[in-house]
């Protein structure tokens, strides 16, 4: 079997963790092996240290990217959680990756803002975090995904089942 990505993209709370690892779920139960690279827990250890600001997030994607890579040629399936907020980082990753599968998890800001289960939001509106994703800091959507999932009125099921559908309809699965 040949290894590949799946690289979620997305602003924070659109659901790129929680599908990841449904995904994570549903591939091992058919007999992939799956190596999750969570955004959270790539900042705890791979790029402990690095910030915010654009050159950090490249850094951070770029990072990611090799990992994700290198798991894809070991013949596994790589998931992929950062924001990864820049276009043109994201398209380097594709271009360095055979089988690379954009998941856009697109959602309002109004929904997300709404959701907010961390208060990140809200601080973010209030001015307390500066440089916050989709307030004041930019958020590039990918022109042409693999999926397009729609967190925001899709349940994760839904969502879940479009990747799943796609990933079988490109020969990964
Ligand atoms: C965006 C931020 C920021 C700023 C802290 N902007 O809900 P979360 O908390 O767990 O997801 C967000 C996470 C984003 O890290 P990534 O590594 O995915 O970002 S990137 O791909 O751009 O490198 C959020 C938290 O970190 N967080 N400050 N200013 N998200």
């Amino acid at each position: 079997m040949s290894g590949f990505v799946v690289w979620f993209t997305g602003l924070s709370g659109a659901g790129k963790s929680t599908l990841g690892a449904m995904l994570a779920a549903e591939l091992r139960t058919r007999g992939v092996h799956v190596e999750v690279l969570d955004g959270d827990e790539v900042r705890t250890h791979l790029s402990k240290g690095l910030g915010f600001s654009r050159e950090d997030r490249d850094t951070n994607v770029r990072r990611i990217g090799f990992v994700a890579k290198l798991v894809a040629r070991s013949g596994a399936c790589a998931i992929t959680g950062a924001i990864s907020p820049f276009r043109a980082i994201r398209d380097e990753q594709r271009a360095q990756i055979d089988r690379f599968v954009e998941v856009y998890c697109s959602a309002s800001i109004d929904a997300l803002a709404e959701r907010d289960p961390k208060g990140l939001y809200r601080k973010a509106l209030a001015g307390e975090i500066k440089g916050f994703t989709g307030i004041d800091d930019p958020y590039e959507p990918p022109l042409a995904p693999e999926v397009t999932l729609y967190t925001d009125r899709e349940s994760k099921e839904e969502s879940l089942a479009k990747i799943v559908a796609r990933l079988e309809e490109l020969g990964h699965v």
